[in-house]
């Protein structure tokens, strides 16, 4: 059973906006996907909050925030990330009561990548901000003109973040928006809440200048993110989510030519080789399929394993998958939680249905767990393994998001190759060889953002990150980020 509790500061979720948290009247339910109980109420930023929020993150960016230096925002930042470590149980309480993940996740994933995010950008942001460029000019009249390019900040900006990994997300955009210089308003997803109103009492703890970090709850259409997005005093948009979603949000901005930073959704290709170490594929295909119930955005959905390994590979990974434990967040043993909503289920148990009929075998899973106790109400989901579907398939090229893989067998590196790119995503590829060479060739021809050998999802925050066609507009991710939060400037001196 879980015991975890939200601190009580949350159990109304407020907005945090210019230093105070906001309470308004309209609220919704905070839904555990683990036993379908209400765990908080959200209160709704309505519109007077969302002008007003704007209106203190412009007066902090013109005002206090614009006066600080580069090593001034990184100690406000590492007071936060030392704020987080300290508060780490409420941290992980907050995460894993919203997402039902195992705890043992939100430890090493989640609540350490959000503390890891902060103390990241302050770092690199204090070596590499103030860095300024100079171009020495010789005109035809003999005179001289000195150019220096300094970076500014953009001014606000709006963050809007997805459920399936809240405070990574969050602090992933707040942290080098911060560093340039910038003040944000971030909208978490409503189906999690909780770890950025925390995150937001960590920076009023540190200190941060009231306007500078502010969070608005609410949903996207006719709500908060879309109140956001259409403001006019806003200088651009950070988004993580569905790439329909970042359709509508492009079109929203197009009239006001807003710069945007997209991370979409995926369909991502896994391809093992017959060289590959065959225990740790399996191991690893198994893990980037099903960590958090599927739910990230890089788990390969799609996996091309050779002929002449199969069927053996098929067998095994039934096997490990029939193994993996399914259950409460706080047991050290549990691999997976739920879904995160009965609503998200639906469409999961939509694409099991449509498998079958496209003509999938499946291989194993394909329905819902049952417990006996009060995970039966629930989002809890059986990862699932297909094999026989053609490439065309909805299942094959359409994004899931739920733990399910489809396998398929292939002769030649070059058929793979052209079968793991023919799709309309661009975001992640995994590769399982033990050929060093093959692996340098097979790597760059997949067309993706990021390309794993032998492993998947480690990250070194200072590589850029982000996705091609579908997947996203641009890359964030060390200097990266500083590209997308601040612009060049220059200024030109006659000598
Ligand atoms: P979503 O697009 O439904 O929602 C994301 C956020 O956008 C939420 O906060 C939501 O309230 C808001 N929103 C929805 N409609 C809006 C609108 N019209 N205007 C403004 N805001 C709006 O995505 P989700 O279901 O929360 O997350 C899952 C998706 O996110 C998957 O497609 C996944 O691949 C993608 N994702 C991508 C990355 C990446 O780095 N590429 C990372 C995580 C998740
Ligand atoms: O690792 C990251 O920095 C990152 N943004 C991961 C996103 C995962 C998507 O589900």
């Amino acid at each position: 059973m879980n015991t975890l509790a939200l601190p009580s500061s949350l159990h109304i979720t407020k907005n945090y906006s210019n230093g105070a948290f906001v309470e308004t009247s309209k609220t919704f339910d905070n839904i555990s996907p683990v036993t379908g109980k209400v765990l908080s109420r959200i209160c709704e930023a309505d519109k007077a909050l969302v002008d007003a929020t704007v209106q203190s993150a412009r007066q902090a960016f013109n005002g206090i925030w614009g006066e600080t230096t580069v090593e001034q925002r990184a100690d406000y930042l590492l007071k936060v990330a030392d704020i987080i470590e300290r508060r780490f149980d409420d941290f992980i309480a907050a995460e894993v009561l919203d997402t039902g993940r195992p705890v043992e996740q939100a430890k090493k994933l989640d609540v350490y990548r959000g503390i890891h995010n902060l103390r990241t950008f302050a770092e690199i942001f204090k070596h590499e901000y103030s860095k300024t460029e100079c171009f020495e000019s010789h005109l035809a009249d003999g005179s001289q003109l000195l150019n220096i390019i300094k970076r500014k900040p953009l001014g606000v900006i709006v963050s809007i973040s997805p459920w399936n990994l809240p405070l990574l997300s969050i602090t992933w955009k707040a942290a080098p928006a911060l560093m340039a210089g910038n003040t944000i308003i971030c909208k978490p997803s409503e189906e999690t809440p909780s770890s950025a109103t925390l995150l937001a009492e960590a920076f009023q703890e540190a200190g941060v200048p009231a306007g500078v970090f502010n969070v608005l709850h609410g949903f996207g259409r006719d709500s908060t993110g879309e109140w956001l997005t259409q403001h006019k005093d806003i200088d651009a948009v950070t988004f993580t989510g569905e790439s329909g979603t970042g359709a509508s949000i492009m079109k929203t901005v197009a009239s006001e030519v807003k710069p945007v930073s997209f991370e979409l959704g995926g369909k991502n290709a896994g391809i093992v080789f017959e060289d590959a170490d065959f225990d740790k594929a399996v191991e690893g295909i198994i893990r980037s399929s099903f960590t958090n119930s599927g739910q990230v955005c890089l788990c390969p959905e799609r996996v091309y394993v050779q002929r002449s390994i199969f069927d053996k590979f098929v067998k095994a990974i039934k096997e490990k998958t029939e193994q993996l434990q399914i259950g409460w967040s706080e047991d050290e043993k549990t691999f997976m939680g739920p879904l995160i909503s009965h609503g998200h289920r639906e469409k999961v148990l939509s694409y099991f249905k449509l498998a079958v009929e496209e003509g999938a075998q499946v291989v194993t899973g394909g329905g819902v767990p049952t417990f006996g106790d009060e995970r039966d109400q629930g989002a809890y989901i059986q990862p699932t393994i297909w094999v026989g579907l053609s490439d065309d398939a909805r299942c094959v090229t359409e994004e899931v998001f739920g733990p399910v893989c489809h396998i398929a067998p292939f002769d030649t590196e070059e058929e793979v190759i052209q079968r793991a790119n023919n799709t309309d995503y661009g975001l992640a590829g995994v590769l399982w060889t033990t050929n060093l060479s093959r692996a340098h060739r097979v790597a760059p021809k997949i067309n993706a953002g990021i390309v794993w050998v032998n492993h998947w999802f480690a990250r070194d925050l200072r590589t850029p990150f982000g996705g091609n066609k579908l997947s996203g507009i641009g890359r964030e991710g060390g200097t990266y980020s500083m590209e997308f939060y601040s612009e060049p400037t220059n200024i030109s001196i006659r000598l």
